[in-house]
């Protein structure tokens, strides 16, 4: 059943929230330029950790679960069509993750995953007439682990696909150009290294802890989410948002958000003492609902983030919550070509989520 969740009533709230805080943020909340309101359809119930999420050219949904899975919502459908069911290791964090469609899918019909087996590894797929065929693993030997195995997974605007990687809890790996752990990687469709590439290898920036989410501005600026520290080194919380670009050093395990000196390079933005967990994001350009603004999903933060970046100086203007206090943890987030967002909850398996399937996938829009 579909159910629609005024958002007239969280924006009083949240300015009320804000109120109270005496938050330092005071730029207007952004009101589309028009008469339509914001509201939020649950368009998918009982899932199970809904990971990776992408659009098909003809406005279809495909996404994965972390059990395995890989679905088909057919546009103005409410039925999942399960395609495809991966034999993945999910005790953890690992499972059936991040999902991408080729940029030339109308021709090649491949579609990626990214997915954890006695390593991380991704596979390419041809999606035809709804029946989704494995092809082959394109690359394989990405270090997994319980916890810490990345899975972000998008084609760049330069048409080659990048890869965000988790440290799996051994975050030296992370500093090791030999691991493609602790990494975020530039390959083709084939698997192969990127010509261009800084250290002629897959790897495209190291010194990462745990990368989920990959974005890039309209104006070609790559933005990734970064799990900060959960008791290493004693740090905590500084979560981060880093402007990525090749052949730099983020920093783990040698610094956290804020420590970082010599040639380490510092988040655009970190957490500080907060925790966001921060997973899939999603950069809406001048003419979305919110418009020059990293959206990303929270999963510990229970919030979507949204943070409004000058693309041009790279600066952050302003960082606002939404939904705060409505959702419980939220994990992947895109936008449809309708402008309309796509993002999933991630509740299954932990405290407060009493059944074996209740995730859900959400469309924000206007109407
Ligand atoms: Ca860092």
């Amino acid at each position: 059943m579909r159910k629609t969740i005024s958002l007239t009533v969280l924006l009083i709230s949240l300015v009320f929230f804000y109120c109270k805080k005496d938050h330092k943020i005071e730029e207007p909340e952004p009101v589309p330029s028009s008469p339509k309101k914001l509201v939020i359809d649950a368009l998918l119930t009982n899932l199970q950790i809904p990971w990776g999420m992408a659009e098909l050219p003809n406005g279809d949904l495909l996404f994965s679960e972390r059990s395995g899975r890989i679905n088909l919502l057919k546009k103005n459908e409410t039925q999942k069509k399960n395609l495809y069911t991966g034999q993945v290791q999910q005790n953890g964090e690992g499972g059936m993750l991040g999902i991408c469609i080729d940029p030339l899918f109308s021709t090649n019909h491949y579609v990626y995953a990214y997915e954890t087996t006695d390593s991380n590894r991704i596979v390419r797929f041809k999606l035809e007439n709804d029946v989704l065929t494995k092809d082959k693993v394109i690359l394989g030997g990405i270090p997994q682990a319980q916890n810490h195995d990345g899975g972000a997974l998008k084609f760049g605007p330069d048409g080659y696909l990048y890869v965000g990687t988790g440290d799996v809890t051994q975050g030296t790996l992370a500093q090791d150009k030999n691991s493609l752990a602790g990494k975020i990687l530039r390959i083709d469709r084939e698997g192969a290294p990127v010509s261009g590439n800084p250290f002629n290898s897959r790897i495209w920036t190291y010194g990462h802890r745990n990368v989920q989410g990959i974005t890039w501005t309209h104006t070609g600026l790559m933005l990734a989410t970064e799990h900060g520290p959960s008791g290493e080194s004693g740090w905590i919380a500084h979560d981060e948002i880093n402007i990525i670009s090749p052949g730099k050093n983020y920093g783990w395990p040698l610094a956290r958000a804020g420590t970082e000196t010599d040639s380490l390079t510092p988040p655009l933005i970190h957490s500080g003492n907060d925790t966001w967990a921060p997973s899939g994001c999603v950069w809406l350009g001048p003419s979305s609902i919110w418009p020059n603004c990293l959206v990303v999903g929270a999963l510990r933060g229970k919030r979507l983030l949204r943070i409004y970046i000058d693309p041009i100086s790279k600066q952050v203007i302003s960082q606002k919550d939404t939904l705060s206090g409505t959702f419980n943890r939220l994990r992947n987030i895109i936008e449809n070509q309708d402008g309309s967002l796509i993002f999933g909850s991630s509740n299954v398996g932990t405290q407060g989520s009493e059944l074996p399937e209740d995730d859900k996938i959400y469309k924000l829009h206007l109407k």
